[in-house]
């Protein structure tokens, strides 16, 4: 979702601010632009096509120039159109990019119009441009200082003036800024992926940061506009994931990336310790009574499936909270709660929102799963542990889901050992089946073909249902949400015992049923929701392992998983399901990398 590159340099910058567009739009956008300050004039392209496009587009128009802003936008306020699509000006002398929401921006506007602006787009961004210039002394550092502060909401925001060509100011208020140092030329952008290849000195902008970005200097001012010195750090942004290979889609590249994924996120844990969070893990750990996981979306339901695991092995009260919803609920505040927040980037901004706010309530224990180390979240937690699922492209999740499945199992198994839950045998078990996973993985990928057949039947479906029980049940919610995002099928799940409570009221011979069927302690109770399926004339798709005694017959057709096991078996199973999803959508068409309406981090509220 949205990127923002900037630069201020002696040489023709359009080529880094293209290059860092690309490296950005594996986040998913709808349009881009970009503008350079040329012969003492604001000149800017934009494009509801990809950035190669807009690269051509440059090119034709031979855009070239020493200080520039360039953007990637998914539309929060406004189409995405030509029009709406940042940069944005101001009476030819402001250009604009901005990442967020503005939440008054209504207010503003009204003020602006009241003082002779007129607007060219239905954006929120616009009112910043139209505010800075209209608030312009001359000084555009001193000027971006004062528009922030008239600002409510979220953003990071690259501004430049025609009246002073050498300088790009930034600044951040809950969506990400970095700046990257160079040799006579200094760069701003909304990851450092954007600049890799160009620098690898990386500054992190912290909440409330204004930034002046000259080509020998920069300078930084805090939320109270007092100077201040942020540490220089040498990042090695990952690139390498960008490339294909064989693969038709990301999606399914980091599909058959899992065992690679997960094995890499359990290298060198040894042993059960809670220094794999952090220094202050196990004082901490000691003191907590309960967690409470503040996650959206796919890792919401890797939330939930922790859920089942800490309460029933580690003995620790668990609850999992909507980030989104819990950021504006009055909850009540639990100090001894471990808050531990999910998230593949990092930048989610709602989860983001949600850690503060509990932490703004006196709830300091903090933990966060990320996959990104260098993120927001990690710098704003006290502990973490880092997946290493690699850069992960497809906007659908997959490789972050299971490699967060699999440090939460962690999490798990420290809490238990701290609690005097873990006896060493128990402990030596799990680990050895957590070791065995990517093994475990790879067999189930080899039920493509099977998984292919299904989804020919699927593609030509309007709705699906998706059914589990107990730690199986957010398995099925991830396979829908799976389903919904790629295919546009719309697919719902339910604990199969919920069915006879509404659901079974939509169950015709229309209606595919994907049952997650493993042979655990419900398996019994879950075949009877299966039976209540059937009897309205449901068709059945059914994962099932050796021992769960599930055999093909009409209106039931099953897939045999390789082997069943035990409390990690959730990981197991939602990969078929991720394959299911994907060859459907592939089925019908869809762009599967990059599914209408979506982004992939979600760096917006
Ligand atoms: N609210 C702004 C920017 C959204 C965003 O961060 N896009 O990448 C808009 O709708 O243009």
């Amino acid at each position: 979702m949205c990127g923002i590159v900037g630069a201020v340099a002696q040489r023709n910058i359009t080529p880094i601010l293209v290059e860092g567009l690309k490296r950005l739009e594996y986040r998913g956008y709808d349009s881009c632009g970009i503008a350079l300050h040329i012969e003492g004039k604001l000149e800017r392209s934009r494009s509801t096509s990809r950035v190669a496009e807009l690269e051509k587009q440059v090119a034709e128009a031979h855009l070239e120039g020493f200080t520039g802003i360039a953007h990637t936008r998914w539309a929060t306020h406004g189409a995405p159109a030509s029009h709406n699509a940042h940069p944005h000006f101001s009476r030819g002398r402001i250009a604009l990019v901005h990442n967020g929401i503005i939440e008054n921006h209504d207010e503003l506007r009204d003020e602006l119009r009241a003082a002779g602006y007129e607007f060219e787009s239905q954006t929120d961004t616009e009112v910043i441009a139209h505010l800075v210039d209209h608030l312009y002394t001359g000084d555009l550092f001193e000027t971006v200082q004062l528009a922030t502060r008239r600002l409510t909401g979220a953003f990071a925001i690259a501004v430049f003036c025609r009246d002073e060509p050498h300088r790009v100011v930034g600044a951040r208020r809950g969506s990400p800024l970095i700046v990257g140092l160079g040799d006579g030329e200094n760069f701003l952008a909304s990851d450092a992926l954007a600049l890799a290849g160009t620098t690898d000195q990386i500054i992190y902008l912290e909440e409330g940061d204004v930034v002046d970005l000259q080509m020998q200097r920069i300078w930084i001012v805090d939320a109270n506009g007092r100077q201040v010195a942020r540490e220089v750090k040498t990042v090695h942004a990952h690139t390498g994931a960008v490339e294909l290979g064989p693969y038709r889609h990301y999606m399914q590249k980091e599909i058959f990336e899992q065992p690679r994924a997960i094995a890499d996120t359990l290298e060198g844990v040894e042993s059960i310790t809670p220094d794999i969070f952090g220094d202050d893990a196990y004082k901490v750990f000691k003191k907590i009574d309960s967690v409470l996981i503040l996650a959206c979306g796919t890792s919401y339901y890797a939330g939930l499936t922790a859920k089942y695991w800490l309460e029933a092995v580690a003995g620790v009260r668990t609850d999992v909270e909507i980030a989104s919803e819990y950021r504006y609920r009055d909850s009540v505040p639990n100090p001894n709660a471990l808050v531990v927040t999910i998230s593949q980037s990092g930048e989610t901004a709602d989860t983001l929102a949600a850690l503060r706010h509990a932490q703004s309530q006196d709830m300091q224990h903090t933990l966060t799963i990320c996959n990104a180390a260098t993120s927001a979240m990690v710098r704003e937690c006290a502990l973490a542990y880092i997946t290493r699922a690699g850069v992960e492209v497809g906007v659908a999740s997959t490789k972050a889901f299971t490699t967060q499945l699999a440090a939460l199992f962690l999490l798990t198994l420290t809490l238990a050992q701290v609690k005097g839950r873990l006896p060493e045998e128990r402990e030596v078990a799990f680990l050895k089946e957590m070791r065995h996973l990517p093994a475990a993985i790879t067999a189930v990928l080899a039920l493509e073909p099977q998984i292919i057949a299904w989804a020919e039947a699927f593609a030509r479906k309007e709705n699906a249902l998706f059914l589990g029980r107990g730690i199986h049940y957010p398995i099925a919610l991830e396979g829908a949400l799976k389903l919904k995002e790629i295919s546009y099928i719309h697919a719902e799940a339910y604990p199969a015992g919920e069915l006879k409570h509404g659901p079974l009221a939509l169950v015709t011979e229309e209606m595919p049923v994907v049952t997650v069927a493993p042979a655990d302690s419900m398996i019994e109770k879950l075949k009877s929701n299966m039976q209540e399926v059937r009897a309205r004339g449901g068709e059945l798709y059914v994962f099932a392992d050796g021992d769960s005694r599930i055999t093909s017959s009409e209106g039931v057709h099953v897939i045999r998983m390789p082997e069943h096991y035990g409390l990690l078996s959730p990981i197991l199973h939602v990969v078929p399901l991720q394959l299911l999803a994907y060859h459907t959508a592939l089925a019908r068409g869809t762009d599967v990398d990059k599914p209408r309406n979506l982004a992939k981090s979600v760096t917006v509220e």
